[in-house]
Formats: C-alpha cells, structure tokens, sequence
C-alpha cells in the first residue's frame, strides 16, 4: 500500500512588517479625518462617531503583535487603507504565482526533488487573484511541472484541505508526488478601516511537498497517517465578494464585498467543534492525545488556540507543544498552521507524532495527523 509522506515545506515571507503600533496610528489618523469630515452630521447626532483602536487591545485580545504584508505603504495612507499593488501585464508573473515559486522551491529543495519528481500544483488558499487562467497551471510552468494542476479554496482551511487531496493523489496512484501551494495575501481583502478587524490578517505563502513513500529516503519526512475534513455552514464569517457584484447597481463598493466576520460567536462556536475533530480523529487512529507531541493549529486568535489544546489534552499546553506564530504574522488564514508545522517539526525523532489542524470560514475544519519517519 502507498503510504503519502510530507518530504518538504516551504515559506515566503513578504519583507515589509507593519507593528500594531503603526496600523493603530494609522487607523487613528483615518478616525480623526473622518470624523472631522462628518463632524456636522456627528454633531447633530445623526452619525456615530468613529472609535479609536488600541495596540494593547489587539495584543490582549489576538496575541497578535505585528504582520508581514505584500506593501506597506497604502495600507498605512490613511487616505488610501489599502495595499498598493498595481494589475500587471498579462507576460508577467502575477503576484500570487511569485510568492508560490519562492515557497515551492524551498519545499522542493528541503526534499531534495526538482520540478521533474512531481506531476501536480495544487493552489490552495482563500482568495485568488483572478479566475482563469488557474493561478496553479500559470505555477506549475512556471516550475516546468508536466502533469496537472488545479485551484482551490476552503479559506482558513485550504491547505489542510488541499492536504487531503494531495495524500488521496499519492495513495491512489494518479500522481508520484504533489505541492500544496497557499499564497495568502489576505491584506487584499481586509478592510482596514474596521475597527474591530484592522488588525487581524497579514500576507505570506506556504508549499507543502507530498510524496509516495517509496520516493522518500528512509527517516526522512512526515508520514500522513489521516486526514479529517468537516465543515458546517455559518454567515458568520463572510465575504460577498465575487464575479456577480457588477450586477448589482453599488458594485463591490459596499463594506460586505471585505472579510467580515462575528469574532466572538466564531471563537465560541468553532473552538469546541475543532477539539472534537481532533479527539475524533485520534481515536479513530487508535490514539490518545498524550501521544502528540504537537499540535500545529491554525493561528488566528492567541486565546482560541490555548482553550482549544486545553480542550484536546485535557491540560494547559506550553508552547512547544502548541506552538505560536501569530505574534509575528498575524492571522495568514490557510497559511498559518503550515507555517507553524515549518518553523516547528525539525526536532522531531523518529516516531513522533503531531497534528496539524486548520480552521476557519465555512466554517471549515481539516485536520491531518502526522508520524515523523
Ligand atoms: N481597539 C480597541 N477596542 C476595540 C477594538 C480595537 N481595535 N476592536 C474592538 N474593540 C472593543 C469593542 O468595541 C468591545 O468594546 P465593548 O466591550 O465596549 O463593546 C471590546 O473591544 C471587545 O470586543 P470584542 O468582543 O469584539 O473582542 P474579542 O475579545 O472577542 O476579540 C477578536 C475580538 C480578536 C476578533 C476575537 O473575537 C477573535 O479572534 N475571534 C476568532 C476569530 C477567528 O478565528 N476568525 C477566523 C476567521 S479567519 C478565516 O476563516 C479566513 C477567512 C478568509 C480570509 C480572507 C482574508 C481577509
């Protein structure tokens, strides 16, 4: 039987950061102008003023300190609150397909494969640049990979998801191996001038190369040991952005067609429905959380992390055993557990094992167990 094995991960990591420091300034500064703007509406009670953020507020109620993103500096204009990323011409690289070439040949390079060991690009994340032309066949030439390649989009659980589907690929044959690829620019749909989500999201990539274990060297890699998928719908993470907005006389100009979400209903209700998954899915395999030696979660909220593992293993987890990367990127959606998974397997010995679990919009959980070879 193939046996589908992680051989190697890949980041990109825009160079530009932005502090909680610097967003709140900048979002203050759009507050003051606004507000001067409407100050006779405000003043006849006929508008509600806008609230200032707070750093200590994000920091307290995320865990979030700072996000890498694509540009910085329309983003902070508090004219403009939006990043600056000029359309390209149609013979260049689009943005997406640059930051999933520098993730992919790091994870092509951790395994020591080239372009010609894999026959498939999955792009797996929460927003693509365009349609069509399939942002993962413009990456797959790019890497000059023959074979196939698709899109597609679970939000906060792409990759997870799209981690299922590379492991099904392996195990049945219809490819040697497969890179999962989740180029999140997340600042592109982030509405900067909400309060209440300014501070959430930033940008990076993560690749994922998954192989048949005959192809992998004998302790090297991750062996996939299950995969669990659920989702369950809810409004309460939402985004109405999509090709149907024209046919409405206001556009994309209204607030809905950015990510808006309820953040505390999604921290009640998804935090327990993702310790369920987990423990299912352990027993399921046989296995008792005491066997994890880590739990790779997805990182959106400091807090929702820490109940979560608490809810899995019964027991405050440290930060080895859940480790946190949200400090320094800020919510990546589907990127976010793989680039934890990335910075934090390489002490692993034999045998050991791990779970990488996403969730998000949908909602959406994908959770898949791992067996360091
Ligand atoms: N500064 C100061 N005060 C603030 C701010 C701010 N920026 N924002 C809100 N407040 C105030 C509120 O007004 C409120 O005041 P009051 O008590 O007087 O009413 C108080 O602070 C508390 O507000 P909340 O109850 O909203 O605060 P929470 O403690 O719930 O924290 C969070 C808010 C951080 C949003 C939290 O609820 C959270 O993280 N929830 C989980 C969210 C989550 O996991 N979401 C996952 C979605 S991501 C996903 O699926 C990917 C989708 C695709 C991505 C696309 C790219 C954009």
């Amino acid at each position: 039987m193939i046996r589908a094995v992680i051989s190697g991960t890949g980041l990109y990591t825009p160079p530009a950061t932005i502090t909680n420091e610097e967003l709140v300034k900048a979002f203050n500064a759009f507050v003051e102008l606004h507000n001067a703007r409407h100050a006779d509406d405000i003043a006849r009670g006929d508008l509600e003023p806008l609230q200032p953020s707070s750093s200590a507020f994000i920091e307290k109620a995320s865990g979030i300190k700072r996000r890498h993103v694509i540009d910085k500096q329309g983003i902070l204009d508090p004219e403009r609150m939006c990043p600056n990323i000029p359309d390209r011409t149609n013979e260049e690289a689009s943005v997406q397909c640059e930051m999933a070439l520098a993730a992919c040949n790091e994870a092509l390079k951790q395994a020591g494969k080239s372009a010609a060991d894999v026959d498939a690009v999955i792009v797996a994340c929460s927003n693509m640049q365009r349609p069509y032309p399939a942002i993962s066949v413009e990456v797959q030439d790019a890497l000059g990979i023959d074979g196939f390649a698709y899109d597609m989009n679970v939000a906060c659980s792409s990759a997870t998801f799209g981690l299922q589907a590379a492991a099904n690929a392996v195990e049945n044959g219809t490819a040697r191996a497969v890179l999962v690829v989740s180029p999140e620019i997340c600042s592109g749909h982030l509405n900067f001038r909400d309060r209440d989500s300014h501070f959430i999201f930033g940008d990076a990539c993560t690749a994922i190369l998954v192989e048949r274990d005959a192809d992998v060297a004998e302790g090297q890699g991750f062996e996939v040991l299950g995969t669990s998928l659920k989702t369950k719908y809810s409004n309460n993470i939402r985004n109405n952005f999509g090709f149907l907005n024209r046919g409405d006389k206001e556009g994309i100009n209204k607030p809905d067609k950015l990510f808006v979400q309820q953040g505390r209903k999604v921290f009640k209700e998804v935090s327990p429905l993702v310790a369920e998954t987990i423990l299912k899915q352990l027993s399921s395999l046989s296995l008792s959380p005491d066997d994890l030696k880590r739990m790779w979660l997805h990182q959106a909220n400091l807090n929702m992390n820490q109940l979560i593992a608490r809810k899995v293993l019964g027991r405050d987890a440290d930060t080895k055993e859940a480790p946190v990367i949200l400090d320094e990127y800020a919510n990546t959606s589907s990127a976010g557990s793989i680039i934890a998974f990335h910075k934090h397997k390489d002490d692993f010995g034999s045998g050991e094992l791990g779970v990488i679990c996403s969730f998000g919009a949908g909602y959406s959980i994908g959770s898949v167990v791992v067996r360091r070879r």
